[in-house]
């Protein structure tokens, strides 16, 4: 939690940083579990798999699936744990292809030199699409409870993670570079880049754990709010902060003349649009009483975060 004011939290700062180390030690020995081991031929792509994949990383969409479970009601969250990978497996694929030269063409990601620096263009290529084919492989892992069936958990994923959603933010991101954009543009590709997966890892967590409808439509809102504030405050970091301390390339926005909300409406308008997001996230999340502590706390501390 930083020292900027909470918008609500019902347990301490503490409580919130040991619940994150915990969930994300669950994450990381599912994660190792998740991919082949080095030693499988060919040896260079399950290296790049693995670097990239256990490179570290907040592991902010597996630990939202496993509180969206939590929220649901759920006791026992290795049901979980499958879809929590899989949505993880999704997004560092995509950073892998995001870092690429002929995408945003980064040297730095998680504080390590990118997938195609250490590899080749080619490896790193192949490594994002194998990563995003075993998340594939482990949701159909998945015995969902009745409510929902297999078929729509991966056609989910498949949305989410496909030319309408986080494909086409992508796009809609590389074609904005140094065009004069409205805040609607730069909305449109946020929702689709950043907040799609966020919905995705909230609704896979809690389909495997057997949510009512209404339950999977105040994540859905959640989730939409959240990440629209993850990613007003990632250009807002990108910004204020240093490459150092993000562990990735800092101010690339500016001289890529990308599509963000500082660059359109400013840092302090950005600021207040992100605390307005996080107050909606947390409207969002009546229906599941104290039960949802755990993620009303992780919008806060997302919106306090510096890295
Ligand atoms: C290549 C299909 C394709 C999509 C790329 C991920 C992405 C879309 C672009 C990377 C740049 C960016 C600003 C993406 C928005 C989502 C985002 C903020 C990603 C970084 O997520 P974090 O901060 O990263 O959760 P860690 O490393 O902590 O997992």
């Amino acid at each position: 939690m930083s020292s900027r004011k909470a918008i609500r939290t019902t347990q301490s700062a503490d409580g919130l940083s040991l619940y994150l180390k915990k969930q994300r030690n669950l994450v990381e020995s599912a994660l190792r579990r998740s991919v082949p081991a080095v030693s499988i031929r060919p040896v260079t792509i399950h290296q790049a798999i693995r670097y990239s994949l256990l490179a570290g990383g907040k592991r902010l969409r597996p630990i939202l699936a496993l509180a969206a479970a939590e929220a649901c009601g759920a006791k026992d969250l290795i049901k979980a744990l499958p879809a929590a990978c899989a949505v993880e497996l999704i997004h560092t694929y995509s950073l892998i292809h995001d870092d690429l030269p002929c995408m945003d063409d980064d040297d730095l990601r998680r504080g390590m030199p990118t997938c195609h620096k250490v590899f080749s263009d080619g490896v790193a290529v192949l490594a994002g699409d194998a990563l995003l084919t075993r998340a594939f492989g482990l949701l159909a892992t998945l015995q969902p409870p009745n409510r929902y069936p297999l078929r729509q958990i991966v056609t989910e994923a498949a949305e989410a993670a496909g030319s309408v959603q986080l494909i086409a933010g992508q796009v809609a991101d590389l074609e904005a570079e140094g065009k004069k954009l409205s805040i609607a543009d730069v909305r449109f590709i946020h929702e689709r880049k950043t907040a799609a997966m966020i919905v995705l890892s909230l609704r896979l967590g809690a389909m495997t754990v057997n949510a009512t409808a209404r339950q999977l439509k105040a994540l859905s809102d959640f989730g939409q709010a959240l990440g629209l504030a993850f990613q007003i405050i990632d250009d807002i970091l990108d910004v204020t902060e240093s490459s150092e301390n993000l562990g990735k390339s800092a101010g690339k926005d500016l001289t890529a003349a990308k599509a963000t909300y500082p660059a359109v409406i400013g840092l302090e308008a950005s600021r207040k649009e992100a605390e307005r997001q996080t107050r909606k996230a947390h409207n969002s999340l009546a229906v599941f009483g104290n039960k949802s502590v755990r993620l009303a706390q992780i919008a806060d501390h997302l919106l306090g975060r510096t890295f």
